[in-house]
Protein backbone atom coordinates (compact mmCIF):
# COMPACT_ATOMS: atom_id res chain seq x y z
CA UNK A 1 0.00 0.00 0.00
CA UNK A 2 1.59 3.44 -0.90
CA UNK A 3 0.70 4.95 2.15
CA UNK A 4 3.14 2.72 3.96
CA UNK A 5 5.85 4.26 2.24
CA UNK A 6 4.84 7.63 2.96
CA UNK A 7 7.58 10.57 3.29
CA UNK A 8 7.13 12.98 6.36
CA UNK A 9 7.39 15.96 3.81
CA UNK A 10 9.00 19.40 5.75
CA UNK A 11 8.92 23.04 4.04
CA UNK A 12 10.94 25.17 7.08
CA UNK A 13 10.63 29.26 5.26
CA UNK A 14 11.45 32.16 6.96
CA UNK A 15 7.29 32.71 8.43
CA UNK A 16 6.11 29.31 8.51
CA UNK A 17 6.24 25.84 7.99
CA UNK A 18 4.59 23.19 6.63
CA UNK A 19 4.66 19.65 7.58
CA UNK A 20 2.67 17.01 6.08
CA UNK A 21 2.49 13.45 5.14
CA UNK A 22 3.15 12.60 1.70
CA UNK A 23 2.58 9.10 -0.08
CA UNK A 24 2.88 8.70 -3.59
CA UNK A 25 -1.04 9.10 -4.57
CA UNK A 26 -0.27 13.09 -2.68
CA UNK A 27 -0.72 14.91 0.44
CA UNK A 28 -2.46 12.84 3.18
CA UNK A 29 -2.19 14.95 5.78
CA UNK A 30 -0.89 18.59 6.88
CA UNK A 31 0.05 21.23 9.61
CA UNK A 32 1.00 24.58 9.31
CA UNK A 33 3.50 26.28 12.41
CA UNK A 34 4.71 29.66 12.32
CA UNK A 35 9.07 29.48 12.25
CA UNK A 36 9.35 31.29 15.27
CA UNK A 37 12.58 32.86 14.10
CA UNK A 38 13.91 33.29 17.49
CA UNK A 39 13.89 29.88 19.17
CA UNK A 40 16.87 28.64 16.96
CA UNK A 41 17.32 25.24 14.70
CA UNK A 42 16.41 22.96 17.43
CA UNK A 43 12.99 24.54 18.14
CA UNK A 44 12.10 24.53 15.09
CA UNK A 45 13.00 20.81 14.70
CA UNK A 46 10.86 20.02 17.78
CA UNK A 47 8.14 21.87 16.54
CA UNK A 48 7.89 19.81 13.47
CA UNK A 49 8.45 16.81 15.47
CA UNK A 50 5.73 17.72 17.63
CA UNK A 51 3.63 18.57 14.82
CA UNK A 52 4.01 14.98 13.13
CA UNK A 53 3.30 12.94 16.61
CA UNK A 54 0.05 12.16 14.92
CA UNK A 55 1.58 10.31 12.03
CA UNK A 56 4.24 8.74 14.08
CA UNK A 57 5.03 4.68 12.33
CA UNK A 58 3.53 5.80 9.05
CA UNK A 59 6.70 7.19 7.26
CA UNK A 60 9.83 5.53 6.47
CA UNK A 61 11.75 8.75 6.09
CA UNK A 62 12.17 12.49 6.22
CA UNK A 63 12.28 15.24 3.56
CA UNK A 64 13.53 18.60 4.52
CA UNK A 65 12.64 22.07 1.99
CA UNK A 66 14.73 24.31 4.13
CA UNK A 67 15.17 28.32 3.34
CA UNK A 68 19.17 28.82 3.24
CA UNK A 69 21.79 26.77 2.17
CA UNK A 70 22.72 23.00 2.70
CA UNK A 71 25.87 21.38 1.75
CA UNK A 72 26.82 17.60 3.06
CA UNK A 73 23.82 17.62 5.65
CA UNK A 74 24.67 21.06 6.98
CA UNK A 75 22.39 24.02 6.86
CA UNK A 76 23.48 27.81 7.13
CA UNK A 77 21.61 31.28 5.96
CA UNK A 78 22.64 32.99 3.08
CA UNK A 79 20.80 36.18 4.38
CA UNK A 80 20.02 35.81 8.06
CA UNK A 81 17.36 38.72 7.55
CA UNK A 82 15.48 35.85 5.77
CA UNK A 83 16.01 33.54 8.93
CA UNK A 84 18.76 33.01 11.34
CA UNK A 85 20.19 29.86 11.11
CA UNK A 86 23.66 29.53 12.77
CA UNK A 87 26.41 28.04 10.05
CA UNK A 88 26.44 24.89 9.49
CA UNK A 89 24.19 23.78 11.52
CA UNK A 90 23.98 19.80 11.46
CA UNK A 91 20.41 18.85 9.58
CA UNK A 92 20.45 15.63 8.42
CA UNK A 93 22.08 14.37 11.73
CA UNK A 94 19.55 16.03 13.99
CA UNK A 95 16.63 14.63 12.10
CA UNK A 96 17.94 11.68 11.50
CA UNK A 97 18.10 11.50 15.30
CA UNK A 98 14.86 12.73 16.21
CA UNK A 99 13.28 10.38 14.19
CA UNK A 100 15.11 7.43 14.03
CA UNK A 101 14.91 7.53 9.87
CA UNK A 102 16.64 8.79 7.32
CA UNK A 103 16.49 12.13 6.03
CA UNK A 104 17.38 14.31 3.21
CA UNK A 105 17.38 18.23 2.39
CA UNK A 106 17.53 20.75 -0.19
CA UNK A 107 17.10 24.16 -0.48
CA UNK A 108 13.01 25.26 0.01
CA UNK A 109 13.05 26.98 -3.85
CA UNK A 110 14.82 24.20 -5.58
CA UNK A 111 12.53 21.37 -3.98
CA UNK A 112 9.50 23.40 -5.07
CA UNK A 113 11.23 23.83 -8.49
CA UNK A 114 11.62 19.92 -8.64
CA UNK A 115 7.77 19.71 -7.68
CA UNK A 116 6.51 22.23 -10.15
CA UNK A 117 8.57 20.30 -13.04
CA UNK A 118 7.86 16.77 -11.93
CA UNK A 119 3.98 17.32 -11.15
CA UNK A 120 2.99 21.04 -11.31
CA UNK A 121 2.98 23.85 -14.02
CA UNK A 122 6.26 22.79 -15.81
CA UNK A 123 4.53 19.44 -17.16
CA UNK A 124 8.05 17.76 -17.19
CA UNK A 125 9.69 20.33 -18.99
CA UNK A 126 12.78 22.27 -18.06
CA UNK A 127 12.03 25.69 -16.41
CA UNK A 128 13.37 28.50 -13.55
CA UNK A 129 10.83 28.54 -10.34
CA UNK A 130 10.81 31.30 -8.14
CA UNK A 131 9.62 31.64 -4.99
CA UNK A 132 8.27 35.51 -3.88
CA UNK A 133 8.18 34.94 -0.09
CA UNK A 134 10.27 36.35 3.26
CA UNK A 135 13.15 35.99 0.47
CA UNK A 136 12.87 34.61 -3.25
CA UNK A 137 14.51 31.67 -3.80
CA UNK A 138 14.84 30.06 -6.96
CA UNK A 139 14.97 26.62 -8.26
CA UNK A 140 16.28 25.47 -11.94
CA UNK A 141 15.59 22.43 -13.77
CA UNK A 142 17.41 21.87 -16.43
CA UNK A 143 17.83 18.98 -19.19
CA UNK A 144 15.72 17.13 -16.63
CA UNK A 145 18.09 18.05 -13.68
CA UNK A 146 17.62 20.24 -10.32
CA UNK A 147 20.65 21.97 -9.78
CA UNK A 148 21.69 21.97 -6.66
CA UNK A 149 24.01 23.99 -4.26
CA UNK A 150 24.15 27.78 -4.42
CA UNK A 151 22.23 27.26 -8.01
CA UNK A 152 18.84 29.55 -7.92
CA UNK A 153 20.06 32.10 -4.98
CA UNK A 154 18.75 35.11 -7.39
CA UNK A 155 17.51 36.74 -4.22
CA UNK A 156 20.71 37.59 -3.02
CA UNK A 157 21.82 39.27 -6.47
CA UNK A 158 22.83 42.67 -5.83
CA UNK A 159 20.61 45.28 -6.57
CA UNK A 160 22.29 48.89 -6.98
CA UNK A 161 24.88 50.18 -5.85
CA UNK A 162 24.20 50.01 -2.34
CA UNK A 163 24.77 46.51 -2.53
CA UNK A 164 21.09 45.57 -1.18
CA UNK A 165 20.02 42.00 -1.66
CA UNK A 166 16.88 41.99 -4.37
CA UNK A 167 15.05 40.33 -1.88
CA UNK A 168 15.70 42.99 0.54
CA UNK A 169 13.68 45.38 -1.91
CA UNK A 170 10.94 43.02 -2.57
CA UNK A 171 10.24 40.65 -0.13
CA UNK A 172 6.82 40.55 2.28
CA UNK A 173 8.59 41.90 4.61
CA UNK A 174 10.06 44.67 2.80
CA UNK A 175 6.65 45.55 2.02
CA UNK A 176 6.18 45.79 5.49
CA UNK A 177 8.95 48.08 6.20
CA UNK A 178 7.95 50.23 3.10
CA UNK A 179 4.57 50.65 4.50
CA UNK A 180 6.04 51.38 8.10
CA UNK A 181 8.42 54.00 6.33
CA UNK A 182 4.97 55.59 5.05
CA UNK A 183 3.55 55.45 8.54
CA UNK A 184 1.07 52.14 7.99
CA UNK A 185 1.39 49.61 10.42
CA UNK A 186 0.24 46.57 8.34
CA UNK A 187 1.64 43.04 7.03
CA UNK A 188 2.02 42.35 3.01
CA UNK A 189 -1.24 40.90 3.44
CA UNK A 190 -2.78 44.15 4.07
CA UNK A 191 -0.27 46.09 1.49
CA UNK A 192 -2.16 43.78 -1.41
CA UNK A 193 -5.63 44.62 0.43
CA UNK A 194 -4.61 48.41 0.41
CA UNK A 195 -3.45 47.91 -3.31
CA UNK A 196 -6.68 46.19 -4.33
CA UNK A 197 -8.37 49.06 -3.08
CA UNK A 198 -6.40 51.34 -4.92
CA UNK A 199 -4.42 53.03 -2.42
CA UNK A 200 -1.73 54.96 -3.97
CA UNK A 201 0.78 54.53 -1.40
CA UNK A 202 0.16 49.99 -1.59
CA UNK A 203 -0.11 50.25 -5.30
CA UNK A 204 3.62 51.91 -5.22
CA UNK A 205 5.48 49.18 -3.04
CA UNK A 206 3.17 46.71 -5.04
CA UNK A 207 4.26 47.73 -8.42
CA UNK A 208 8.06 48.65 -7.44
CA UNK A 209 8.33 44.66 -6.04
CA UNK A 210 6.54 43.85 -9.31
CA UNK A 211 9.27 45.90 -11.39
CA UNK A 212 12.84 44.53 -9.61
CA UNK A 213 10.74 40.85 -10.13
CA UNK A 214 10.42 41.58 -13.77
CA UNK A 215 14.00 42.58 -14.07
CA UNK A 216 14.76 39.65 -13.13
CA UNK A 217 12.52 37.34 -15.32
CA UNK A 218 14.20 39.16 -18.04
CA UNK A 219 17.79 38.56 -16.69
CA UNK A 220 16.96 34.79 -15.83
CA UNK A 221 15.47 34.27 -19.73
CA UNK A 222 19.05 36.02 -20.98
CA UNK A 223 20.83 33.16 -18.77
CA UNK A 224 19.27 30.35 -19.32
CA UNK A 225 16.42 30.99 -21.41
CA UNK A 226 13.96 28.49 -20.05
CA UNK A 227 10.76 27.82 -21.71
CA UNK A 228 9.50 29.22 -19.04
CA UNK A 229 9.63 30.52 -15.16
CA UNK A 230 6.90 29.55 -12.53
CA UNK A 231 6.50 31.93 -9.79
CA UNK A 232 5.07 30.79 -6.37
CA UNK A 233 5.67 32.27 -2.38
CA UNK A 234 3.13 33.66 -0.50
CA UNK A 235 3.87 37.74 -2.78
CA UNK A 236 4.31 35.77 -5.58
CA UNK A 237 0.93 34.22 -5.61
CA UNK A 238 -0.77 37.23 -4.03
CA UNK A 239 -4.01 38.79 -5.94
CA UNK A 240 -2.63 40.05 -9.72
CA UNK A 241 1.07 40.18 -9.04
CA UNK A 242 1.91 37.68 -11.26
CA UNK A 243 -0.29 39.51 -14.03
CA UNK A 244 1.83 42.66 -12.72
CA UNK A 245 4.95 41.15 -13.21
CA UNK A 246 4.14 39.92 -17.03
CA UNK A 247 3.19 43.55 -17.72
CA UNK A 248 6.14 44.77 -16.46
CA UNK A 249 8.76 42.24 -18.33
CA UNK A 250 10.97 43.90 -21.40
CA UNK A 251 11.23 41.43 -24.01
CA UNK A 252 14.92 41.34 -24.93
CA UNK A 253 15.74 42.78 -28.23
CA UNK A 254 13.00 41.42 -30.37
CA UNK A 255 11.92 38.30 -29.55
CA UNK A 256 9.00 37.80 -26.80
CA UNK A 257 9.62 37.70 -23.29
CA UNK A 258 9.73 34.51 -21.35
CA UNK A 259 6.33 32.58 -20.44
CA UNK A 260 5.92 33.68 -16.74
CA UNK A 261 3.23 31.10 -14.89
CA UNK A 262 2.06 30.66 -11.91
CA UNK A 263 2.69 27.89 -9.13
CA UNK A 264 0.27 25.30 -10.22
CA UNK A 265 1.10 23.54 -6.60
CA UNK A 266 0.63 26.67 -4.57
CA UNK A 267 2.06 26.38 -1.33
CA UNK A 268 2.70 22.87 -1.83
CA UNK A 269 5.21 22.71 -4.15
CA UNK A 270 7.95 22.49 -1.68
CA UNK A 271 6.84 19.52 0.12
CA UNK A 272 5.23 17.42 -2.68
CA UNK A 273 8.84 17.98 -4.69
CA UNK A 274 11.20 17.28 -1.38
CA UNK A 275 8.50 14.09 -1.10
CA UNK A 276 9.50 13.12 -4.40
CA UNK A 277 13.14 13.89 -4.13
CA UNK A 278 12.98 11.76 -1.10
CA UNK A 279 10.93 8.70 -2.31
CA UNK A 280 13.85 8.84 -5.27
CA UNK A 281 16.74 9.06 -3.07
CA UNK A 282 15.64 6.58 0.24
CA UNK A 283 13.44 4.46 -0.74
CA UNK A 284 15.13 3.91 -4.54
CA UNK A 285 16.84 0.39 -3.35
CA UNK A 286 13.40 -0.90 -2.14
CA UNK A 287 11.86 -0.25 -5.67
C1 LIG B 1 16.79 33.58 0.80
C2 LIG B 1 17.60 32.36 1.17
C3 LIG B 1 17.24 31.23 0.20
C4 LIG B 1 15.73 30.96 0.18
C5 LIG B 1 14.96 32.24 -0.12
C6 LIG B 1 13.46 32.05 0.01
C7 LIG B 1 18.25 32.20 3.53
C8 LIG B 1 17.84 31.88 4.94
N1 LIG B 1 17.32 32.01 2.56
O1 LIG B 1 17.20 34.02 -0.45
O2 LIG B 1 17.93 30.07 0.54
O3 LIG B 1 15.43 29.98 -0.78
O4 LIG B 1 15.37 33.28 0.80
O5 LIG B 1 13.19 31.67 1.33
O6 LIG B 1 19.35 32.63 3.34
P1 LIG B 1 11.77 31.82 2.05
O7 LIG B 1 12.05 31.66 3.50
O8 LIG B 1 11.24 33.14 1.69
O9 LIG B 1 10.93 30.71 1.49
Amino acid sequence: MDQDRAILAVDIGGTKTLVALVAASGIIGEVTVPTRREDGPDHWLDAVAAAALPWRGQFVGVGLAVTGFVRNGLWSAMNPATLGIPADYPLIAKVEALFGLPAIAFNDAQAAGWGEHALGAGQGHDLVFLTISTGIGGGIVLQGHLLEGLAGHFGLAVDGDDNLFLEDRVSGRWMAAEARRQGQEVDARQVFAAAAASETWALDIVEGAARRVARLCRNIQLMLDPPRIVIGGGIGLANGFIERVRGLVAPPGQVPPVSICRAELGVHAGILGIADLARAKLLHAGG
